[in-house]
């Protein structure tokens, strides 16, 4: 029998399984946060950061959006939080003798994780056509080998610049702004695989894609339902909101397939009482949903508060809010007088008297705040899921009050304020007007690609260029195999990092890697020492100032970066002073303040303590921008997920120990998981089912109907308490199982959270 390939670089012999833990954070975390930075950093330099993230004066974290409360406590910080700052403050670098050692076809062999390790990048580097190394260059040379292609490109269609969502506001203006002045509004960025069905839904239904809550409103509200979103890994701090609010009375649901660490129990870091006691239980109803059964559980919910309104008139909507502020409720009532009770419980695993418990906490509860991350936006049916779970939240007047909201959790710190500043296929006339007016230039009107339609631009040999502002496409995105053979077909590759990724093997026909500096860091430019902002998950905007010396001599701050590159690619042609933003970035915000609504006097306002909060519609005054002026109650189909025999409902997701395709360490503590990633978890009744067992090896099949089967070889079965019929795996190894055309409709995110496999038990002569 000819043995099948393994995966590459994702071969772990010392992986150890034990069983999960019930409560996250407290004690084992704050040892966790500490123990990798002193030891890479030492004491002195540890300190100084640890001190400085998330403080007036200090940097923001780029861990995740969670916002920071108005009164910083100096332990403002989390244990992934610190993973993050620590990864990139590391003093450890890639050595110019790096290149001359390691092939492209070498660094191609090696995974994430090793790759991850070799330390920052520190100086430009090229791979010419035909090479097989990257051989190090001036700054000079490359800006101009990268602006001799795009000055010859046919089009500036052919070109594609993409965005990470870590990019600060101020980089992020810049850089749409050189993208637009060469001519093209080819902006994909993460937001395309993350929250894009968020905001495609909000912006039909509240006429924003924003969160409708501030900060505060956790701590005054009567029911946090936290969906799809795992907290205790993803957004830590915010479990310091969810237990003021539950020490203030409010109740906690939580929806998901998986019993979250984070979820059920939490301890509290800042405070002595946390590391100490027992912790706070947090989910007061833990609703163990099949995956993507979402918007039948928020249908039913919504049927049921219907119905009680119908029992007793007048005493459960809030009609003077639908009546002044809303459109669609006589549409949705009858639409809803339909649902199948049946269709609803086959489609969430849930019981009836579940979603009755739900629908009556709901209905008990004066203010409700709604939050979701990626178990919500990465499906099928994402954006019609969301537009229900709006419908919701309208139908008692949770929009607009104190202690009630839609919720979104964003993902990469600045992803939401990177929109705000123009990063984005498809902005509207109003901002493109204001540049033309600010900058007296003509920017391209006609939308341009998002991130699934630039591979697949590539595959037809239209996206020649890419060139991308962080971030780590290949392995981000759906399809892998794919993907690296249209990131393979391209002509020339640029990737401006801080530290090397599969997207540095994965490359055009020339390729450069541009290092950059991180947000730690002090940005001395001419006029001094400079900081940018971000926006975080609830539209407040804040300084962060650098506060260690850059890793290396020579390297530029992203602004330089794309500065310099403006002025070689565009030299005079258009009336922008490239060289005096680089110098002093108050001179972009002056700009800023002119072209982006709710930055009026931004340099006043970024230098308040705490910065300041973006106006917002929805919050401030139920005021909604949407075609009709009104909120959007809305009529979606209800599709439940066929799981047909013998299969299962696979979600992608991440460890404890990564950031997206960043790979910390080989461990995710809550889920009991050392020193490996090649493994699925599975419910032991679907074990029992089909006829499998904890610790076997399995290759795992997608299937799809017009495709042919994607597989991930070898994984080892963890027996876990998911849901019923799903299974789950990591992120980003098991993107080789969705193919491109599988993607959330109206947003064309990769359905990430909803993949059908068969799980088929390895041979022992195949296993490695
Ligand atoms: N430490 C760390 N922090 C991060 C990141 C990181 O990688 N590491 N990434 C950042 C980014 S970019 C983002 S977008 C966020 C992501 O934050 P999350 O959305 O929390 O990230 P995931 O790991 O994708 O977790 C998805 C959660 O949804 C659940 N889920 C899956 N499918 C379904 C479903 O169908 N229905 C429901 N109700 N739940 C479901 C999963 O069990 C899991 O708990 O975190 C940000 N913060
Ligand atoms: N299957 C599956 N796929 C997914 C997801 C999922 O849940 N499941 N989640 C999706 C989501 S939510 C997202 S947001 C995307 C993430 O997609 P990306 O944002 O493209 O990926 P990251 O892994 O966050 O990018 C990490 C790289 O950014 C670079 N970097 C880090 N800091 C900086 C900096 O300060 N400046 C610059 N210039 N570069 C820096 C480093 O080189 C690092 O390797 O993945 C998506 N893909
Ligand atoms: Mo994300």
């Amino acid at each position: 029998m000819t043995k099948k390939p393994v995966n590459p670089g994702h071969e772990y012999p010392d992986l150890e399984v034990s069983p999960p833990e019930s409560w996250a954070v407290g004690l084992p975390a704050i040892y966790h946060s500490m123990e990798p930075a002193i030891a890479q950093l030492g004491l002195v330099r540890t300190a100084k950061l640890m001190t400085s993230m998330n403080q007036k004066d200090g940097f923001d974290c780029m861990s995740c959006a969670w916002p920071d409360p108005e009164h910083r406590s100096v332990a403002e910080f989390c244990e992934n939080g610190a993973k993050a700052v620590t990864w990139e403050a590391t003093p450890i670098t890639v050595p110019t003798s790096f290149w001359a050692e390691h092939s492209i076809a070498d660094l191609l062999s090696r995974s994430e994780y090793w790759l991850g390790m070799q330390g920052r990048l520190t100086e430009p580097v090229y791979r010419p056509a035909g090479a097989d190394h990257y051989e190090p260059v001036t700054w000079e040379r490359a800006f101009d080998i990268i602006a001799t292609k795009l000055n010859g490109l046919a089009s500036p269609n052919e070109a594609a610049f993409y965005t990470s969502g870590r990019t600060a506001n101020e980089t992020a203006f810049v850089y749409q702004l050189f993208v637009r002045a060469f001519g093209t509004n080819n902006l994909p960025d993460c937001s395309n695989m993350c929250h894009e069905s968020t905001g495609t839904a909000l912006g039909e239904t509240i006429g924003i894609g924003k969160s409708t809550i501030a900060y505060d409103d956790f701590e005054k509200s009567d029911l946090v339902i936290i969906m799809g979103q795992n907290p205790g890994t993803n957004h830590p701090r915010m479990l310091t909101a969810l237990e003021a609010a539950k020490r203030n009375g409010a109740s906690i649901v939580a929806v998901n397939p998986l019993p979250e660490a984070g979820l059920m129990r939490y301890k509290n870091p800042q405070k002595v009482r946390g590391i100490i006691g027992s912790g706070t239980p947090l989910a007061d109803q833990f609703l163990q949903i099949r995956s993507g059964g979402d918007m039948a559980l928020l249908q039913a919910v919504s049927k049921r508060v219907l119905d009680a309104e119908a029992a007793k008139p007048g005493t459960v909507l809030d009609h003077a809010f639908l009546d002044e502020f809303t459109l669609g409720l006589d549409a949705l009532t009858e639409h809803l007088g339909h649902l199948d009770e049946a269709t609803v419980l086959l489609a969430t695993g849930l019981t009836s008297a579940e979603i009755d418990e739900l629908a009556e906490r709901y209905i008990a509860a004066d203010r409700v705040i709604i939050t979701w991350a990626m178990g919500l936006t990465q499906h099928k049916k994402s954006v019609d899921t969301l537009k229900d779970l709006i419908n919701l939240l309208l139908l008692r007047g949770n929009i607009g009050k104190p202690g009630a909201g839609a919720s979104p959790i964003r993902g990469h710190s600045n992803v939401q304020g990177d929109r705000t500043m123009g990063v984005w296929e498809q902005m509207d006339d109003e901002f493109l007007d204001a540049i033309e007016k600010e900058f007296s230039f003509a920017p391209p009107r006609a939308h341009g690609t998002d991130a699934l339609k630039a591979i697949e631009g590539m595959q037809r040999g239209e996206v020649k260029v890419w060139f991308a502002l962080g971030g780590n496409l290949v392995a981000a995105v759906s399809d892998t195999v794919a993907a690296e053979k249209a990131m393979h077909g391209t002509e020339m590759t640029v990737q401006i990092s801080t530290k090397l990724n599969r997207s540095h093997a994965v490359i055009g026909t020339e390729a450069l890697i541009l290092p950059t500096m991180g947000r730690t860091e002090v940005d001395l430019q001419a006029s001094g020492p400079q900081f940018v902002s971000v926006e975080d998950s609830v539209c407040a905007v804040h300084g962060s100032h650098g506060r260690i010396p850059p890793v290396a001599a020579g390297l530029l701050s992203e602004i330089s970066i794309i500065t310099r590159l403006a002025r070689a690619v565009l030299g005079n042609s258009v009336p922008v002073d490239w060289a005096g933003f680089e110098g002093n970035y108050d001179l972009i915000r002056d700009h800023i303040s002119r072209v982006v609504p709710g930055f009026e006097k931004f340099n006043v306002q970024v230098r308040q303590k705490g910065g300041f909060i973006l106006p917002n519609g929805p919050r401030d005054s139920r005021t909604f921008a949407t075609a009709t002026g009104k909120a959007m109650l809305t009529v979606n189909e209800l599709e439940a997920l066929e799981r047909p025999a013998g299969r299962l409902i696979l979600q992608t997701m991440r460890s404890h120990d990564q950031f997206n395709t960043t790979i910390y360490s080989l461990n995710d503590r809550y889920r009991g998981i050392k020193n490996g990633r090649d493994v699925i978890f599975v419910n032991p009744d679907d074990l029992t089912e089909l006829n499998l067992k904890d610790g076997q090896r399995v290759d795992i099949f997608s299937e799809w109907k017009d495709e042919p089967d994607r597989v991930l070889r070898g994984y080892r079965i963890v027996s876990y308490p998911t849901a019923r019929g799903c299974a789950a795996a990591y992120y980003p190894e098991a993107n080789v199982l969705v193919p491109l055309s599988s993607a959330a409709v109206g947003s064309n995110t990769p359905v990430s959270k909803a993949v059908i496999v068969r799980l088929e038990p390895v041979a022992s002569a195949d296993t490695r």
